[in-house]
């Protein structure tokens, strides 16, 4: 069972709550948080508090307390979970995933890197070279990643603005034989816009040097990215592309009323020196699209000034978005498991790890908060699904009878967003793809009409669009609060639609740097081959994140519950209406009662035996039965808890919590009663 440290820690496992209320809840959540103690267990999930300082419980000692040890032996810890996922993986032979949740700031970023620290301490004892360097990537990966894919937001410091999923493969003997990343949705529109009080992507800072913080991030990054194995042009062009970016921010466009020009010729300049292209293509492709007419006639056309400054800004948020996506696939092409032969090594398993951008509202929420929200509503349904379906397993292995409990079913708000014909999505694309000009406002019309009465969409003033809502009805919520997500619908059909002109394609096909020219496959096709009609964004991030879902799905979970304590990252606010509000929709309440509306507690038969079979005078200190499930009855029956139990093929379930209370006092008061015997037996006393 869980942690038995005493209770002026508050409950290790919220199982063990008295009633399970909120307020309950909360009050557990908060002393453990006073006394530093950030994880509790709910069952095998852990609940995480962000600490806002650096704990001292990372280090190799606590390491080697957590390998290899069952998950209620230790206190709650990331290292538990991490610990269960690689024995599940590595004992049965099955692919896992560790699931990382929680809103913006929580701590899921910190969480992934020290399961991932912990992982790579735990394996190749032997210390092979080979699987020492692949680790070596996997870590320096997070490094450089952090540096591309986070910035500064009014919300975290280091917020992830991309999702990532990492699976990690382990050979027969459980060690790491390489992996791969999936990125999704980058938010690229920060290359040209951010929040008032938020900055760029992190490298930018790094490549300007503004700071000792940004010089020293600068050094660890450049040594990752050798360690990795970029190569110095490599390198070289990474850092072009970044000074690209840059110089395109400091162009701007005039017009004398008939022609546009470039103000700013320099940069023009700059811009083909970085890209290896000619000044005269880079000065075209600013001012210029090729057009086909209807009869098929190829022509130019001149931008106007504000169609210039679209075309520069879609092409920085190109370039960068590329980047990071060749940035990821080089790291791939590096960790990916080569040479495996399964009939030589065995089953090559997987753990997966997802940290991916946690639910945000912001004072404007656009598009990619839409995208961000929408994901996180996807990864609640699975955390449902996969937690109910879970229990249901086991039940069902061991023999035992289930009873079913209500739970919110988190599928309407999913389909809301995701349906065919019916969902936000389709109602955002299908304007996309309306020829003539439908405006942000038209689509919205079109969706209040089509989704008013939906129970989860609610429209307020344009150019606000509000969605669904961040909490799930709860008997704790108020159903509709002030945190419920709105959305300005101002610029979601062209962030939907992302349009950038072939002509910045064409250009970058034609470089003479190789790297760059690799990023641009697409260049190389004419504007009449040109597909009319690309997926939009919207689209095709709900195709990837389904598909996440599905590799997850098949996996078995493992669960981290970030959960942020104040808004001011503070290491000693516990501010009683933002945790309620996301202990709320994260569902803990409803995690626990499913916990324990079933059974609080299961042991195998041998377990629970070895550490109670002190209790009870026909099993001590060795048991003459005919099996350990005999011996376990026996205890039972002795403590008079026989009620409270079913007996599975191979586990012991309890289902309330206060019948192992009764064992473990009782156990705990023998243990120094032996300690005396034992010594006595030893100094020949006895
Ligand atoms: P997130 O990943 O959940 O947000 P982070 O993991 O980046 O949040 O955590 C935010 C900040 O909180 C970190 O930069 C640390 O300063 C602090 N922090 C988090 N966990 C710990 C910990 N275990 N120990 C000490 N400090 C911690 V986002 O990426 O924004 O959704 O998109
Ligand atoms: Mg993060």
């Amino acid at each position: 069972m869980a942690e038995l440290e005493g209770f002026e820690f508050g409950k290790s496992d919220f199982v063990l709550l008295d009633e399970v209320t909120m307020e309950q809840f909360l009050e557990n959540l908060k002393l453990r948080f006073e006394k530093g103690r950030i994880y509790t267990f709910i069952g095998e999930v852990v609940v995480s508090v962000n600490p806002y300082r650096q704990m001292d419980v990372y280090g190799k000692d606590a390491i080697d307390a957590y390998r290899g040890r069952e998950l209620y032996e230790n206190p709650p810890h990331l290292y538990a979970v991490a610990d269960a996922a690689y024995k599940a993986m590595k004992r049965r032979a099955k692919d896992t995933c560790i699931v990382i949740s929680g809103e913006s700031g929580a701590g899921k970023t910190e969480a992934s890197k020290y399961i991932m620290q912990y992982i790579a301490a735990i394996t190749n004892p032997s210390q092979r070279a080979e699987v020492e360097s692949v680790k070596n990537v996997l870590l320096k990966s997070n490094c450089v990643l952090e540096a591309f894919g986070n910035a500064k937001t009014n919300r975290n410091d280091n917020s992830s603005r991309f999702g990532k999923y990492m699976d990690i493969n382990f050979n027969f003997n459980g060690d790491p034989t390489g992996g791969h990343i999936n990125n999704y949705l980058l938010e690229k529109s920060r290359v040209v816009q951010q929040q008032e009080g938020e900055r760029n992507f992190h490298s930018f800072y790094q490549v300007r040097l503004s700071s000792s913080d940004d010089r020293s991030c600068h050094r660890a990054v450049m040594g990752a990215l050798k360690v990795i194995g970029f190569s110095e042009e490599e390198v070289s062009s990474v850092y072009k592309i970044l000074s690209t970016i840059l110089h395109l921010g400091n162009l701007h466009f005039e017009t004398d009323g008939e022609s546009v020009q470039v103000v700013g010729g320099d940069s023009v300049r700059h811009i083909s020196e970085l890209t290896d292209t000619e000044p005269e293509s880079v000065n075209k492709a600013l001012l210029y699209r090729t057009v086909a007419t209807g009869g098929g006639e190829v022509i130019e056309k001149g931008h106007s000034e504000q169609e210039a400054s679209y075309g520069r800004d879609a092409f920085a948020k190109a370039l960068y978005e590329r980047l990071f996506a060749w940035i990821v696939g080089r790291i791939n092409s590096v960790i990916e498991v080569k040479n495996y032969n399964p009939a030589l090594h065995g089953k090559n398993t997987v753990i997966g790890v997802l940290d991916i951008y946690g639910f945000e509202i912001f004072d404007n929420n656009s598009f990619e908060q839409f995208c961000i929200n929408y994901c996180n509503e996807k990864l609640q349904q699975l955390f449902i699904e996969l937690i109910l379906r879970q229990e249901q397993e086991e039940y069902h292995r061991e023999g035992i009878t289930w009873q079913h409990i209500d739970y919110f079913n988190n599928q309407i708000i999913v389909d809301l967003v995701e349906q065919p014909h019916k969902g936000i999505i389709s109602i955002l694309d299908e304007a996309c793809l309306t020829a003539g000009k439908v405006t942000d406002t038209v689509c919205l019309d079109s969706m209040n009409h089509k989704l008013g009465q939906h129970p989860h969409y609610t429209s307020l003033r344009l150019p606000l669009v509000s969605t669904w809502r961040a909490v799930r009805p709860s008997k704790e919520m108020p159903p509709h609060t002030i945190t419920d997500p709105l959305y300005s619908v101002e610029g979601f059909l062209d962030k939907n639609k992302d349009p950038l002109f072939q002509d910045f394609k064409r250009l970058m096909y034609n470089s003479s740097d190789p790297v760059l020219k690799e990023m641009w496959p697409d260049g190389q096709l004419s504007i009449t081959e040109v597909t009319k009609r690309p997926l939009t964004a919207a689209t095709l991030f709900k195709n990837s994140i389904i598909a996440l879902v599905d590799k997850l799905a098949c996996k078995e979970p493992y669960y981290v519950r970030c959960i942020k304590p104040n808004e001011v990252k503070s290491p000693m606010l516990f501010d009683d209406a933002r945790c309620r509000h996301q202990v709320a929709y994260l569902g803990l309440l409803e995690n626990v009662r499913v916990r324990r509306a079933g059974f609080a507690y299961r042991q195998p038969y041998e377990r629970f035996l070895q550490r109670y079979k002190m209790t009870c005078e026909y099993t001590w200190p060795n048991h003459l039965m005919s099996s350990d499930r005999e011996a376990v009855e026996a205890i039972v029956v002795q403590h008079g808890f026989e009620g409270d139990v079913a007996y599975g093929h191979t586990k012991l379930f309890v289902r309330t919590p206060r019948s192992l209370f009764t064992l473990e006092q009782e156990r705990a008061a023998l243990i120094p009663i032996l300690v005396l015997f034992l010594q006595k037996v030893w100094r020949g006393a006895l």
